[in-house]
């Protein structure tokens, strides 16, 4: 029997269990998730450290842990507690990882000759994000609020952020709006702070007859990221943000939700203020969970259609069926990443509509080269299809601007990109998992191959970090390594368009010699399938993509060009 302990958290504590989807007596794989945990920062896997029997859990979902508790107990491995100890925390690939930290920063302490204190509250440290959209005030001025109520909530490509009260009073004054920005040490409200409830830091630091002074004080919200760098005569003791704390105002009254929980309502297309108030919150402390979003949406599917039905809403679901009246039968739950992705999937399967453009590009050259550099030992880094397919997508991406662009939710323009980051699909024992490689029209053939080696290497291992699963503008899906003729490749929206390569085979082509001699040459023919969206792709456009690819591919010179 082995106790399984809580491994280093990165400095985090009283990180929440938000998910157990494991349960005694069930058997278990060595990495597999056994609880899953969320900080304000990030989603966080525990694996089993070995493959067993699940004995014990110690925790609920709702209960907050630290390094070195032991949350569970296990039977069947061998490895060691010492060895448990020292494992990592596999950052779940699919959500995002905020890169700030999220408490307000009282930067300035007015003391006012009442017994009111009045506050500018300040953006604390952004991790260096500047210009973060506002997408929620739910406060006004005039209204009181308590400490650690959402003032403002942020967001940035990669999270959502609230900002909380750091005292409570009342907003005097807000000077930012929904659809705003903001940047580190602006002032976005004023608050007054009656005297009970003035910072108690303050009078700690030394200035105890605050009604003698007026002068400004700078103070700042401690922060495990933060703190450090500002400069902090007088810290105010003050809330940090909670995962899954963010107070919303909305139809049904003040309601929390977590930012993981705020996404995947954003992702359904639901406004948050507008409906998470009508719907179930059943975590603890009145928690919105991701369940009763999905409950949600799972009712709201189920209603008849209207006739603006956008996306596939209101298709019927498959009933469910009991299908041991046929035959015996098992469960097997799905991995977290593979709930993520079938989400994802079904989502653009359903927004996008797909045309999948086949073609075939004669690699035999190709393949020469690329295995006269493999077995020159000439350079330490192996090369495969991979490195050439990126770097010949990258330059048909800069002709073809069109296939580096996103279409905006309402339909109603194209932000196109200037810069040029490839996801390849990876395959891992979890499932599907997109790393992108950053700027390839900087990197060599033989860096992009270092990179996607590097990539598969921590995606099939759990280590991938969030930041490498972020930022694609193309996709490759390649199972050539596998077999298959053609698969048609769901386009990973909000991308525009996939390649699917399926594996390479030798075939007869009919060539005609450098001596004007004609006849079937065996050639190494590459199946080649770009699905688009239609909606910002037609179908000549991807034929030329096509076309321009498979001459990139017979001529690697054309690379170079
Ligand atoms: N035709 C023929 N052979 C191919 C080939 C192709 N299209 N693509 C790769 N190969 C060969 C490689 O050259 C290599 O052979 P050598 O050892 O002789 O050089 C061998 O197959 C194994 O390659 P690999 O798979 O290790 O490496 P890769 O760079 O080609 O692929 C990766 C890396 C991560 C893309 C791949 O391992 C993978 O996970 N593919 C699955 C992607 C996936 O799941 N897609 C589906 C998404 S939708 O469900």
């Amino acid at each position: 029997m082995e106790e399984i302990k809580i491994p280093d958290l990165g400095g985090f504590n009283d990180v929440e269990v938000i998910e157990i989807p494991v349960s005694p007596g069930q058997s278990v794989e060595e990495d597999e998730t056994i609880l899953v945990l969320e900080t304000d920062k990030a989603t966080m896997e525990v694996p089993a450290p070995f493959s067993g029997v699940i004995h014990e859990i110690k925790v609920k979902e709702g209960d907050k842990v630290n390094e070195g508790d032991a949350v569970a107990s296990m039977e069947g491995g061998n490895a060691s507690a010492s060895e448990q100890d020292k494992g990592e925390v596999a950052v779940s690939s699919l959500e995002p990882a905020p890169e700030v930290a999220t408490d307000a920063v009282i930067d300035q302490v007015s003391v006012a000759q009442d017994d009111t204190t009045i506050l500018d509250v300040t953006i604390p440290d952004l991790g260096g994000a500047s210009g973060v959209s506002v997408i929620e005030v739910p406060v006004e001025v005039g209204q009181s609020v308590e400490e650690e109520d959402t003032l403002l909530v942020l967001e940035t490509d990669k999270a959502t952020m609230e900002i909380p009260a750091p005292q409570a009073g009342i907003i005097k004054s807000l000077e930012i709006a929904v659809g705003g920005s903001v940047d580190e040490g602006q002032r976005v409200a004023v608050l007054e702070v009656t005297s009970s409830v003035a910072p108690a830091g303050l009078s700690a630091a030394g200035s105890s007859e605050k009604a003698a002074s007026t002068e400004n004080a700078k103070v700042t919200t401690p922060h495990a990221d933060s703190l450090s760098k500002v400069e902090s005569p007088a810290a105010v003791s003050s809330p940090t943000v909670e995962p899954g704390r963010a107070k919303t105002k909305g139809a049904g009254g003040s309601i929390y939700a977590g930012p993981a929980v705020r996404k995947l309502a954003r992702e359904f297309g639901i406004s948050i203020p507008e409906v998470l108030g009508k719907i179930g919150a059943s975590g603890p402390k009145g928690r919105v969970l991701k369940e009763d979003l999905q409950e949600y949406v799972k009712q709201r599917l189920s209603e008849p259609a209207d006739t603006g039905v956008k996306g596939g809403m209101g298709i019927e679901p498959i009933p469910a069926q009991d299908f041991e009246k046929f035959g015996p039968v098992r469960r097997e739950e799905l991995s977290r990443i593979q709930k993520i992705s079938s989400q994802h999937l079904h989502r653009c399967w359903l927004n996008v509509p797909h045309v999948t453009q086949f073609d075939e590009a004669d690699i035999t050259d190709l393949e020469a080269f690329r295995k006269e550099v493999n077995s020159s030992g000439q350079y330490e880094q192996k090369l495969t299809l991979i490195p050439f397919l990126v770097k010949a997508v990258e330059k048909v991406l800069k002709e073809m601007p069109r296939f580096n662009a996103s279409i905006t939710p309402e339909g109603d323009a194209l932000i196109l990109k200037e810069y040029y980051n490839i996801g390849v699909a990876v395959d891992t024992p979890n499932g599907l998992m997109v790393p992108v490689i950053k700027d390839v029209d900087n990197k060599s053939v033989l860096e992009i191959a270092a990179q996607a080696k590097q990539y598969a290497g921590e995606a099939r291992a759990g280590k991938l970090k969030p930041d490498a699963l972020q930022g694609s503008c193309f996709s490759i899906s390649s199972l050539g390594g596998i077999g298959g003729t053609q698969f048609t490749p769901i386009v990973n929206a909000p991308e525009v368009a996939i390649l699917g390569v399926s594996k390479a085979d030798i075939k007869p082509v009919w060539q005609t010699d450098d001596q004007g001699v004609a006849g079937w040459q065996p050639r190494l023919i590459l199946p080649l399938a770009l699905s688009y969206d239609h909606r910002v792709v037609d179908g000549v456009l991807a034929c030329q993509f096509t076309a321009r690819l498979k001459q990139l591919l017979e001529d690697s010179r054309h690379l170079l060009l």
